[in-house]
């Protein structure tokens, strides 16, 4: 029997912060890739996750939420945001539905145009279906996002519980251009273990803080050790603006980092399958949001 063809594409996943496209990034490929918080701005650089299904690949990339830039650190996210669009086959926009009629001020008329200015398939994930009591409530923004004719297909969805995802790419799926697969359909993304672990101790400051500190933070892995036998090393440095906030991360005789630091080791362990010994260094670099050559050093 002659090998079916396969279809190969990628699809960006775009929208406001917060609306739950990390979350539904992992739903799809099944494991935890993009880090996940109840703060907007999570997400800071495209992570790429391989979805491999028969003679079928798809890979998604997870994007910063769109915002206004007010920072350097902004613009490098917008930046991602902007060249996901542009080497994708395909675009899925998410909105969360909880937030009602609001969801609808992500699409601005300057951002309709630039999305209509895109010429490959773009569909719409209407996301948080769960949070609805009344799952009707989001009939009438489905009719008021298709009267907008740019999105080719809308779907419903709960990325948090699941719901209809697999549905949404069987669909999505009827979209793809012939091709041979990107990736090794056992390769999971293109990120490396450093870029996770460094991920996934920023997650951990995220959850530990609230107000500026999530904010100003940043994570670099200084130290990487695989070893035949035993713990693998770790050391990262968490780099904060200021003094003040070191002290604050440090906490009163270090407890607070002592914290962040297991809860940090635990995620990492359960990444990598493989027990670790993570030390964390705080370290100042004032204003490093603000200035180029430290956010490329940090790879933006
Ligand atoms: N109820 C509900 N909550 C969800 C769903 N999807 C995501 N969330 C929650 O929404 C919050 C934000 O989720 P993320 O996946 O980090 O959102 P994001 O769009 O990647 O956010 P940024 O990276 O900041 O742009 C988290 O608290 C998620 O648990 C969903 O389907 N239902
Ligand atoms: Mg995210």
């Amino acid at each position: 029997m002659p090998d079916q063809e396969k279809h190969y594409g990628c699809i960006a996943i775009i929208g406001r912060p917060n609306v739950g496209k990390s979350t539904l990034m992992n739903a799809i490929i099944g494991t935890k890739l993009s880090i996940v918080t109840p703060k907007p701005q999570t997400t800071r650089k495209n992570v790429l996750g391989v979805y491999t299904e028969g003679n079928t690949q798809m890979t998604f990339l997870d994007t910063p939420g769109v915002l206004t830039p007010r920072y350097e650190l902004h613009r490098s996210m917008m930046e991602n945001v902007r060249v996901s669009l542009e080497s994708a086959d395909a675009v899925l926009v998410v909105v969360d539905v909880s937030l009602g009629k609001p969801a609808y001020s992500f699409l601005t008329q300057e951002f309709r145009e630039a999305l209509a200015a895109v010429s490959k398939p773009i569909f719409m994930a209407l996301n948080k279906m769960d949070a609805l009591d009344d799952k009707k409530i989001a009939l009438p923004m489905m009719d008021e996002f298709r009267r907008m004719n740019i999105f080719c297909e809308l779907f419903a969805i709960s990325a948090l519980q699941d719901k209809f995802v697999k549905d949404m790419l069987g669909v999505i799926t009827g979209y793809l251009p012939e091709g041979e697969f990107g990736y090794d359909p056992e390769q999971l993304s293109d990120r490396t273990e450093r870029f996770f672990v460094a991920e996934l101790i920023r997650e951990t400051v995220f959850m530990a803080f609230d107000d500026e500190i999530p904010y100003s933070v940043e994570v670099a892995i200084a130290e990487f050790r695989e070893r035949e036998r035993g713990k693998w090393y770790i050391a990262a440095d968490i780099i904060v603006e200021r003094e003040s906030q070191k002290k604050i991360l440090i906490g009163a005789k270090g407890t607070k980092i002592k914290e962040i630091g297991a809860s940090a080791r635990k995620k990492a362990e359960e990444h990598l399958e493989h027990p670790v010994f993570l030390e964390l260094f705080v370290k100042v670099r004032e204003h490093w949001r603000e200035r180029k050559a430290t956010l490329r050093g940090l790879g933006y």
